[in-house]
This record gives C-alpha cells, sequence and structure tokens, in this order.
C-alpha cells in the first residue's frame, strides 16, 4: 500500500477514523457531507453507515458506542441544524467523558459570508463542551484535524470533539500520507500520593471503595475487581462503574448506600466526579460519626475535585493506581466487621425489594417490570435506561453481572439517549440481548427512531413504563407547590402501537400477570419489539433530594 493516500476530504477523515478503531459512522443526510458517505461506502475505509431519524440519535449512539467499545464513536452532522441538533448528546458525552467525534458539514469556504444555505460558524457553539471544537479549513488540513480530535476524544480525560469542514474542501482532492495507528499514551501516577493514600488506608476502620465510569472506559476493571478482592473492601458503583464488582457479590453494598455513605470513614472514590451523585463529596457525619476522610482518584489531574476537601488525591492510570496503592500498603485495613454490617443491611435491603418486585397490585407497580424482566435476564445483557423514576427503579434494581453493560443518562441527565444507545448496543454487541427501559415521557423523544433498529435490522426488547406522566418532574412539583402542572400525559397512550406502525412488534400490558409473557414474546420475537406496561402513576421512585 503506497503511504500517500489520493482522495477528497471524506476519504482523508474516514481513513483517520479507522485508524482508531471506528467501525460505525452514525449520520442522517446532508449534501454537505456526501464524501464521508462516499468514503466509507466505495472507498477504502469502509465501514458500517447507520442512518436515523434525529441528529440527537446519531450523537447518542456514537457516544454509546464510545461507552461500550472504549474507542471513539462516530458521528456525522450536515450543516448547521444537523450539527444544533446533536449538541445535547455532545454535551453528554462532555459529562460522562465519553470518547466521541462528531463531523460536521459546513457552508463552503468559497461562499462564506454570502449568506449561502445553512452558514453557521459552529465551533463556538461547541466550544464549551468538547476538548477541541475546529474548522479543518482546506482539504489538506482535513486528515491533521480529524487526527488530532481522535486523539482529544480518546485520551483521558475522555470526551467528545468536533471538527467541521467547509463543503468545497470535503469535496476537494488531495494526496497526503497515510494517518498512522494511534499510541495510547498512559499517565503515571504520583508513588508518593499513592503511598499516602495506603497508609490512609491502612488505618481506616470503616473503608468505602466507589467505582465510577472512568475505571471501565480507562480499562481498569480487572485492577479494581482484584483490589477489591485483595483488601476486602466494601463497595459501592455508579455508571459505568456498575458490574465491574457484579450484582451478588459479598462486597457490593449498593444496597446498604445510606449508611455505607453516612457512617464510613475512609472513603476512595475512583473515577467519578464528586458530584450531585455522591453529596458533592462529602460522606460520614451520620449517627454521630465524624465527617469521613476522602480521596480522590481520576484518570487525569483536571478531573480531582477542588470544591470538596480531600485527604489525598491521585491521579493518571487508573490500574497503575489501584497497582501501585496496593503494593504499598504495609497492612490491610481490618474492616470485616465493618463489611460484615453493610454485607447484612444489604441483604435486608435486598429482601425489602423482593415484596416490591413480587408486587400483583392493579394498577401495576413499576417494581414489579423489574421483577418480571431480572430472572429473564442473561449475564451478557446490556440495559439502558432513558427516563425518570422508571429509570431510577432500575438502578435501584438492575445489579449487572459484568461491566461494560449499564448506560443510564449519568451526570448530564438527558431524556431522548434511549434509541441511540440501543442502536449502538445492538451493533456493539450483536449477540447480547438489549434491553430498552423507557419512560413514556422519555419515549416521546426518541421514539421515531424504532425506524431506524427497523430499517437496519436491529433487534432489541423495549419496556415503557407507562404512568401517563412526566413522573419525575409531577412528585417534586406535588412537594414544592402542592400541585402540578405540565407534568401529565394521556393515560393508556399505545407507544406500542407506534412501532407496530413503524414495522416493529408491540403490545401493551395492564395485568401484572402478564408482564412475564409479553416479555418472552419481546425477546424471542427477533425483532425490535416494545412492551408497553401501564403503570400506576401514584407509584412514584422514593426520593430524599431533587438531586440539585
Ligand atoms: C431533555 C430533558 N428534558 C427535560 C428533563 C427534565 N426531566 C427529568 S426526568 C423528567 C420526567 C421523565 O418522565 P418519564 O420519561 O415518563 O419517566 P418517569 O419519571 O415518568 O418514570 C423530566 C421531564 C430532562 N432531564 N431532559
Ligand atoms: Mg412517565
Amino acid at each position: 500500500m503506497s503511504p500517500e493516500l489520493e482522495g477528497h476530504g471524506g476519504d482523508h477523515a474516514a481513513a483517520v477514523a479507522r485508524a482508531h478503531g471506528v467501525e460505525t459512522m452514525f449520520t442522517l443526510s446532508g449534501a454537505h457531507v456526501f464524501p464521508l458517505y462516499d468514503a466509507v461506502v466505495k472507498g477504502e475505509s469502509r465501514m458500517r453507515l447507520v442512518d436515523v431519524r434525529h441528529e440527537q440519535t446519531a450523537v447518542f449512539a456514537a457516544e454509546a458506542t464510545g461507552k461500550l467499545d472504549r474507542h471513539p464513536g462516530l458521528a456525522v452532522l450536515t450543516a448547521g441544524p444537523g450539527v444544533t441538533n446533536g449538541i445535547s448528546a455532545v454535551t453528554q458525552a462532555h459529562f460522562a467523558g465519553s470518547p466521541l467525534v462528531v463531523l460536521g458539514g459546513r457552508a463552503p469556504n468559497a461562499r462564506w459570508g454570502t449568506g449561502s444555505l445553512q452558514e453557521l460558524d459552529q465551533p463556538p457553539l461547541l466550544r464549551t463542551v468538547t476538548k477541541l471544537s475546529e474548522t479543518a479549513r482546506s482539504v489538506e488540513k482535513v486528515g491533521p484535524t480529524v487526527e488530532a480530535a481522535f486523539t482529544a476524544a480518546e485520551s483521558s480525560h475522555r470526551g467528545p470533539a468536533f471538527v467541521d469542514i467547509p463543503m468545497d474542501e470535503l469535496y476537494g482532492r488531495v494526496s497526503a500520507p497515510r494517518p498512522r495507528q494511534p499510541v495510547r499514551v498512559r499517565l503515571e501516577p504520583d508513588a508518593e500520593a499513592l503511598t499516602e493514600i495506603a497508609r490512609l488506608l491502612t488505618a481506616a476502620q470503616r473503608p468505602l471503595l466507589v467505582l465510577g465510569t472512568d475505571v471501565w472506559a480507562d480499562g481498569a476493571e480487572n485492577a479494581a475487581r482484584w483490589f477489591v478482592d485483595e483488601l476486602g473492601v466494601p463497595v459501592i458503583t455508579n455508571g459505568m462503574g456498575r458490574g465491574i464488582v457484579p450484582g451478588g457479590h459479598p462486597l457490593l453494598v449498593t444496597k446498604a448506600r445510606s449508611t455505607a455513605v453516612g457512617t464510613c470513614d475512609l472513603v476512595l472514590v475512583v473515577g467519578t466526579p464528586l458530584d450531585f451523585r455522591l453529596g458533592y463529596g462529602r460522606f460520614g457525619g451520620r449517627d454521630g460519626t465524624p465527617p469521613a476522610q476522602v480521596v480522590h482518584i481520576a484518570d487525569s489531574p483536571g478531573q480531582v475535585a477542588t470544591h470538596a476537601e480531600l485527604a489525598a488525591s491521585a491521579s493518571g492510570d487508573l490500574t497503575a493506581c489501584f497497582d501501585g496503592i496496593l503494593s504499598a500498603l504495609s497492612a490491610r485495613p481490618d474492616s470485616r466487621v465493618w463489611a460484615q454490617r453493610l454485607r447484612d443491611l444489604a441483604l435486608e435491603a435486598a429482601a425489602r425489594d423482593s415484596v416490591l418486585l413480587a408486587a400483583d397490585s392493579d394498577p401495576i407497580h413499576p417494581a414489579r417490570i423489574y421483577g418480571e424482566l431480572l430472572p429473564r435476564l442473561a449475564d451478557d445483557a446490556v440495559v439502558i435506561g432513558d427516563g425518570g423514576d422508571f429509570v431510577s427503579f432500575a438502578g435501584k434494581f438492575v445489579e449487572p453481572r459484568k461491566p461494560g453493560l449499564w448506560l443510564d443518562p449519568g451526570p448530564y441527565g438527558c431524556l431522548g439517549a434511549g434509541l441511540g444507545a440501543a442502536i449502538a448496543a445492538r451493533v456493539a454487541r450483536p449477540a447480547s440481548q438489549v434491553v430498552l427501559l423507557l419512560g413514556d415521557g422519555a419515549a416521546g423523544m426518541s421514539l421515531m427512531d424504532v425506524d431506524t433498529l427497523v430499517r437496519h435490522g436491529l433487534p432489541v426488547v423495549i419496556v415503557v413504563g407507562n404512568n401517563s406522566a412526566w413522573g419525575l418532574e409531577k412528585g417534586p412539583m406535588q412537594m414544592l407547590y402542592g400541585y402540578d402542572v405540565a407534568a401529565d400525559l394521556t393515560p393508556g397512550t399505545r407507544y406500542d402501537q407506534v412501532a407496530v406502525a413503524l414495522g416493529a412488534g408491540g403490545e401493551s400490558v395492564g395485568d401484572p400477570r402478564a408482564i412475564g409473557p409479553a416479555l418472552d414474546r419481546a425477546f424471542a420475537s427477533g425483532i425490535p419489539y416494545v412492551v408497553n406496561v401501564l403503570t400506576d402513576t401514584e407509584a412514584t421512585y422514593p426520593r430524599t433530594t431533587t438531586g440539585i
């Protein structure tokens, strides 16, 4: 193969994407970006092209691909409205640290300033939510700029990058060197910092470990699991950290979370920000205990919290962090009594859960859906949540058996991500069950992309928790005002019939005993299938905070 690649801008961009492991391009058509399609369909850098019904779905799919495959997902958006429709999903990638590259069309250079169609200077709009947001000003610059975007997206701390390419330059041709294979750079953590953390850990009596998304994204799941088993330290997980310590493991105490975070004396938070999901970094202080010492360990220096009081911190390759702390330990913490207490509480909580999971009330309690779903999930099932209360119930009941199988709204909490994530999961994990849990409100934001599942032959089981409400907003407004507005949806809406009209399968369920058989039919169908479960509007998720 010649060291030079002769081709249009699309060929050069696609060659870089292929070199970075991209196998699928998610898009919605526009003439500004045709050369990118030509490159992957007829050119040298062939890849699967998945065309969707709304640009947000394309970017959510690419973002989920980045989370599942752990190299950047790719979305291609046409100029102007195509790009602006994708911004929420880019922002989700920014919040979740998902490796993502978005290539945008752009009005031609030769006409810039004269008012051509969709002439919008896009990079400034994306700058605050990306690691790189630039225009590749000439066809010669396409390869190097797209290369810089992939490098930015996949290096710690991961995130989205955006490049737009003027139409005349994208269609223009050039001969330029082929892209090189990327080299992963590992950031070495500071050995002294790890030794200090080991010292704190040795002295702790009630240590707690929190594992988040970046532990998975950084490929540190095995090191984390080894660390947990070696030390016997209780663990809670969030985001893509879920499953690193599998459901049923005696040290996984997510179900005893409030006692764990409220009464620990030392917490090691690894690979997740100290945000609202973790009480902004305040631990301990409950039941007369003093505030806990907080250690924050992140994949890169910029991720270490500056707003919380830290006893110690470290940053760098997370495998090196776990291994370095283990080898610096002079003695194991003696936390057996504490671990057993949390274990007992977690088992008590699981026993309480089992009552809800079996609820046979009419209308259906949303928990019953999980009571039926859990025994039907294989160990490698990918479970995706998009919605409010319905997904909070999922977070409570679904404890994945392996990492890389759970996609939730994450800290950005953007409704509408579900169909894109489901498309991505089916493409990334062709042999696994893929289950999308949709609130009825969330369903309205992306259900048209069931059409994409149908056109591309992508079977997914979609369960709509249909409580005829924007439940997670209805409850809090009631609590704050004693009444609610703008929170009701039409009771009994047949989201399953929408799916059927689009060529998928579907059915509605109003009786708790009918949920299981409906799920069986959905899994057996081999097509995209919506099970629309009519649930009790009053059965809200028990919440103690609004997240704000
Ligand atoms: C794009 C977007 N718009 C609005 C919100 C605010 N919001 C958060 S949860 C929620 C209600 C979700 O309703 P539904 O999907 O039906 O789930 P439920 O809470 O009823 O189970 C809303 C409107 C949001 N998070 N994202
Ligand atoms: Mg709802």
